[in-house]
């Protein structure tokens, strides 16, 4: 049977539901997702004096073939994205500034420092999210940045992020699209601290000046990432969930929910609905945490998929922002990039094809062997068929196919790479 027969054949199952697939396949091509350009490089950088990475979180394994330049960056960006369907964004960090080999201190970024990438995500009709980088730094050494007890650190970090705002707004205005700025900090204490409330007091102070200046959201959204500890931030981590979600609601910014910045047992998915009814918009960062936070590359499991209904079935595909966040260096970065990317438009997919509508229905009457009987036997429907099909339609392999286009990569283009200090 061909593809087309497969599709056809798979089609008419779902139809039977009154799902109408050609729909679902418009509106699937409309979802961007925010591909971390930091999976690329193991969140080095471009600084010309880089620090280690710090702020509690750890890249593991040397799969050889990592970028090491703007251009390589960009480069292993494109190969993921040609094994990808649908057009989407890319997430960069303050870190990835191009500025010459001159050293710009974090403080004094300025738009044009990133110019380069404006020039290429305009040229591919991408989007460009942000972060301002408050770890790998001296003025980070001791785990504090927002919330340290030192004024000048603080104003250090806090001019940081005014600046990363403006060249948000930056982006915005290039790209036609709301670039979103995400605020993430490591501060934490490894041991039980004697005072939470002053370090959150400072927190809230160092927030409330970032975001005074006056921003169009046509151009720039905020967005405050929370977190449960980190390693060295154990015991106490400043920016906690209800820390941001009370900061969110009261200043409308926009909560940003990292599914491995949680108890392992509490699901971002069960969150999704109560936040928005509070909020309009809301951002993820979509990673897998196993056993801790452990950013593995996320693959179709459960709460992926349980995550892309609740999106779905609420009808909240403009109200979540869906960004990734996973950093693996054992394997090869650009197939975590693809493997995690289809992954998530896979899971987004499949949540178009449930009956949702007559799910809940069903709910409603109270009929909950006919619920859970259908919510299985859906997992087993030709779901693949119609994956398979809008990958053709896309232009973009179908199945493993993907698999040799990394491998041909890597021999021709990672494998012949040279750290920079092998250069020399
Ligand atoms: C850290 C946060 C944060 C980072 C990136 C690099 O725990 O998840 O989002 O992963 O900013
Ligand atoms: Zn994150």
């Amino acid at each position: 049977m061909t593809s087309n027969e497969n599709f056809e054949r798979a089609k008419q199952e779902y139809e039977k539901w009154g799902i109408n697939v050609e729909q679902v396949l418009e509106k699937i091509k409309q979802v961007p997702i925010s591909i971390h350009c930091w999976q690329g490089d193991d969140i080095e950088g471009f600084e010309p004096n880089k620090s280690e990475l710090s702020g509690g979180i750890d890249v593991t394994g040397n799969h050889p073939g990592k970028a090491h330049t703007p251009e390589e960056l960009r480069r292993d960006l494109e190969k993921a994205l040609s094994l990808i369907p649908g057009k989407h964004r890319v997430n960069l960090h303050a870190i990835y500034a191009e500025t010459s080999g001159e050293a710009v201190e974090r403080d004094e970024l300025l738009p044009r420092h990133f110019e380069n990438w404006v020039r290429w995500a305009k040229d591919r009709g991408l989007g460009l999210d942000f972060n301002p980088t408050l770890f790998s730094h001296p003025k980070a050494a001791d785990g504090f940045t927002l919330s340290h007890p030192d004024i000048e650190i603080r104003e250090f970090w806090i001019n940081h992020c005014i600046a990363c705002r403006r060249i948000g707004e930056y982006f915005g205005k290039e790209l036609g699209t709301p670039c979103l700025t995400n605020i993430w900090i490591p501060d934490g204490y490894k041991d039980i601290p004697s005072d939470r409330l002053t370090p959150r007091k400072r927190l809230k102070e160092s927030l409330d000046r970032i975001f005074k200046e006056n921003i169009s959201e046509k151009h720039n959204l905020d967005s405050v990432e929370s977190k449960l500890f980190g390693l060295g931030s154990e015991s106490f981590v400043v920016g906690s969930h209800e820390f941001y979600l009370g900061y969110a609601l009261k200043n409308n910014k926009l909560c940003l929910l990292d599914t491995g910045h949680f108890h392992p047992t509490e699901a971002v998915s069960n969150k999704i609905s109560a936040m928005l009814l509070y909020s309009d918009k809301l951002a993820l960062h979509v990673s897998r945490p196993v056993r801790w936070d452990s950013d593995h590359v996320i693959t179709l499991d459960d709460e992926l998929r349980e995550i892309a209904l609740e999106i779905v079935r609420n009808e909240a595909l403009d109200n979540v922002m869906i960004g990734l966040d996973f950093f693996d260096a054992s394997i090869n970065r650009v197939a975590a990039w693809t493997i995690g990317t289809r992954n998530m438009i896979k899971a987004l997919l499949y949540a178009m094809l449930v009956p949702n509508e007559h799910l809940k229905q069903l709910q409603e009457e109270g009929r909950f062997t006919e619920r859970l009987a259908l919510f299985e036997e859906f997992k087993t429907y030709p779901f693949g068929a119609i994956w398979d099909y809008y990958c053709e339609e896309m232009g973009v392999p179908v199945k493993e196919a993907w698999l040799k286009e990394v491998k041909q990569y890597e021999r021709e283009v990672l494998f012949k790479r040279q750290a920079p200090s092998q250069t020399v």
